[in-house]
């Protein structure tokens, strides 16, 4: 039993195997988190675990070429390098992206190696570009960068709101839950999304806002709850602070303006925010429609706010639930790799946290907060980053800007990739590491609803691959730092001492269906948070205005239509998976969602090419036409690498946490004349 690699869900599996060899997958019945069920990936799509493109050999390029080496001549070549551009340099000319698809144990590991091992806070992870702003405005808030409550509470609510989330392929099991309450009469559910999402086909209240304008909706939503007296005065009175000074900015909104801006009838949002406010227990669902703007982190807030404002947190049924992305995104910042908090959220910068990081890591650890992930690369181009190790991320095909990420790639002296498989990123590598899979390596991975559960090996490492965290425990030795090796419980062990919501966390105490943190010394776990109060005290009431993105400020002039990003319920992010498995069968193509008038006006037919250009580059991608989208939108994914979709978007970032702006590109197309060409470089 272990479980799934792929979303946040954090479905448990059962794996059969015969001879070392994997025949089947099943889904366990007793699972708390999917009761028997997976999805389509979760299931079927494990066959990339032995397929014959796996890197299997450490590789040095030389002259431009990957040539095999042993272990020993690869660990010899990346300390000497690390080592001599730690002298010349300082620590800060080396960074590292730690992986959300990895295991807590290994995430840890990789930002103590950063930490305590090269002597820089310049580690980061998927988050950023993913839900970077979820931790940071729910923290701001509650004090609490988390879900605050389960996903078996939808059992126990009124009223769902999904607000830039399509659950139904992102987060399959979950959003098979939601689409059964959806479906049920009498159920209130409210979909804020740009587009006809599945789940806003049952909803009874959608939302189909103009890209980039969460923050002028949820201002109308909470205006019209406060004018219309909805709010839950005593919560209020008793659980927050700032409310007066919030209700004054609030009641002066111009209502007029925002239904332009957003591009829906008021009366739509009001009855929307009527039956959020009057539901006895509401419970909000949110995604990267929420996150990837330059307005995500105030998005959240408001997401918060909207939940302060009528009540609902602390106790079943209710609260704010960011459906988490990767598998282990949301252990792999409790476990630290962020640049500006170690394991346990603690801030680096504080002395007393420091002295604790000191005492337990047995050497000096740095106090300046780190690179992020866009640092890093604009480090790369002024030359102050000489070094970067990336462990499973394609950042070439998943990061924005395509062309200058490849460009920083190139401007950094060494690149460390360490992988599955050669993808984008690990073809600009200096240094391959061939990790192994989740089917063989243990572990612990930690779920959108705070659950860490068990990752159990199933098979051997594919020969010539080594499980990530020992990869990384050699070269902390190598480099002098006294690790010692990998096993699953003995790295708990460690990680609660030092993580404090993982105090209780022992291996055998995780059990079939895992630990949800804060686990308390006695192994006592935590389904809801905030019931009593919040980790700051009170809940915050801060407002914020919308502001139009400068995306569309520079560029809708010459590029009229806006371009978003969705996924596919078949294929998983970079596709480096996915597309090593039948699923490859089921879905061949990225594709262009585009509205019948906007194809008609511009001469395109079901699946013509369109050349889509941005201020930043263009690539071809067939047409979809469907009325999903409204007119002027359009909406692609971005799974496959023949298509490199991020060469359209640009560098505007969330203003307070630098999640880029996938989900607003300003662009213009038209239908491609010649057949699809590869366009990346
Ligand atoms: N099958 C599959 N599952 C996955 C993944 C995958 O690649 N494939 N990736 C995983 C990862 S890493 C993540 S983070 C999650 C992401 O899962 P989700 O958060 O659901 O991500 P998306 O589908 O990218 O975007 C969600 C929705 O935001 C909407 N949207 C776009 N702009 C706006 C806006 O301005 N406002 C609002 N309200 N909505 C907007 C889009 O139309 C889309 O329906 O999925 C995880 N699960
Ligand atoms: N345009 C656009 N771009 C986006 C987004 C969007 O909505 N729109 N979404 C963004 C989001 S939310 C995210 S999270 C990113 C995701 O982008 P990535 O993190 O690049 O996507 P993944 O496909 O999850 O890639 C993970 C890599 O990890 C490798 N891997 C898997 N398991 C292991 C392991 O155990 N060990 C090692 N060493 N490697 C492993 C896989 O082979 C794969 O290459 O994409 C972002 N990019
Ligand atoms: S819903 Fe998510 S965790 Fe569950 S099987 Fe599907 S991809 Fe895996
Ligand atoms: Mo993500």
């Amino acid at each position: 039993r272990t479980i799934c690699t792929y979303c946040g869900v954090g479905c448990n599996l059962e794996v059969s195997t015969s001879n070392g060899e994997i025949l089947s997958i099943q889904a366990p019945y007793d699972a708390e988190v999917n009761q028997g069920h997976t999805c389509i990936k979760g299931r079927y799509a494990f066959k990339f675990y032995d397929h014959p493109e796996r890197l299997n050999s450490p590789m040095i390029k030389r002259n431009g070429v990957f040539e095999k080496v042993s272990w020993d001549e690869v660990y010899e070549y990346i300390a000497s390098k690390l080592t001599s551009f730690k002298k010349e340099f300082g620590p800060d000319s080396i960074a590292g992206i730690s992986s959300a698809r990895c295991t807590n144990e290994e995430n840890y590991l990789m930002q103590k190696f950063i930490r305590a091992v090269i002597g820089t806070n310049n580690i980061d992870g998927c988050s950023r570009v993913c839900h970077s702003p979820t931790a940071l405005g729910m923290q701001r808030t509650y004090g609490t960068g988390a879900a605050t409550n389960s996903i078996d509470d939808i059992k126990d609510t009124n009223c769902i709101m999904v607000i830039g989330a399509n659950p139904t392929d992102a987060h399959p099991v979950t959003g098979a839950k939601l689409k059964q309450f959806a479906m049920k009469s009498g159920n209130v559910s409210i979909v804020i999304d740009p587009r006809r999402t599945e789940l806003a086909r049952y909803a009874t209240h959608h939302i189909p806002l103009r890209p980039g304008t969460n923050v002028a909706v949820l201002n109308m939503m909470m205006y019209y709850i406060i004018s219309e007296g909805l709010v839950d005065a005593s919560f209020i009175e008793n659980r927050t602070e700032g409310f007066d000074s919030f209700k004054a900015e609030i009641l002066n909104i111009d209502l007029d303006a925002i239904e332009k801006i957003t591009g829906v009838d008021r009366n739509i949002i009001r009855e929307a925010a009527m039956a959020y406010a009057t539901a006895p227990n509401a419970m909000s669902f949110h995604g990267l429609g929420v996150t990837e703007h330059s307005q995500g982190t105030f998005t959240v807030m408001q997401i918060a706010d909207l939940a302060l404002l009528t009540g609902n947190i602390g106790r079943r049924g209710v609260g704010v639930n960011p459906l988490r992305g990767q598998n282990n995104v949301q252990g792999s910042a409790d476990m630290g790799v962020q640049p500006h908090q170690g394991a346990g959220y603690m801030d680096v910068t504080n002395d007393a946290v420091n002295k604790k990081y000191n005492e337990f890591y047995g050497v000096e650890v740095p106090k300046m907060i780190g690179y992020k992930i866009p640092e890093m690369f604009d480090a790369a181009l002024s030359g102050k980053l000489k070094a970067l190790w990336v462990i499973g991320e394609d950042i070439v095909q998943t990061d924005p800007n395509t062309k200058k990420v490849i460009r920083a790639m190139e401007a950094t002296d060494l690149v460390i990739v360490q992988e599955l498989f050669m993808t984008e990123t690990a073809k600009y590598a200096d240094v391959i590491l061939p990790g192994a899979s989740f089917l063989e390596k243990s572990g612990t991975f930690t779920n959108g609803e705070r659950r860490v559960q068990a990752v159990r090996q199933v098979v051997e490492p594919v020969v010539g691959t080594k499980p990530d965290g020992q990869i990384i425990i050699e070269i902390m030795n190598k480099m002098g730092y006294p690790q010692p090796d990998y096993t699953p419980d003995g790295m708990l062990a460690e990680i609660s001492q030092i993580v404090p919501f993982f105090a209780g966390i022992t291996w055998d105490r995780l059990g079939k269906n895992g630990l949800q943190w804060p686990v308390a010394k006695d192994g006592t776990d935590t389904q809801i948070l905030h019931k009593v109060d919040f980790k700051r005290g009170k809940g915050l009431f801060e407002f914020n205005a919308w502001e139009e993105t400068m995306e569309l400020q520079s560029h809708a002039k010459d590029f009229p239509y806006i371009l978003t990003t969705n996924r596919e319920l078949e294929h998983y992010n970079c596709g480096a998976m996915t597309r090593r498995t039948a699923n490859e069968l089921i879905l061949k193509d990225d594709y262009l969602m585009i509205n019948p008038e906007d194809a008609k006006e511009n001469l395109i037919s079901e699946g013509d090419y369109v050349c889509i250009e941005s201020p930043r580059g263009k690539v071809d991608v067939k047409a979809r036409i469907t009325d999903e989208v409204k007119r002027g939108i359009l909406s692609t994914t971005f799974h496959f690498p023949e298509i490199m979709i991020n060469n359209l978007t640009g560098d505007i970032h969330d203003s307070e946490a630098m999640c880029p702006e996938y989900k607003v590109v300003a662009v213009r197309i038209r239908k491609s004349k010649g057949k699809f060409k590869k366009q990346l470089i």
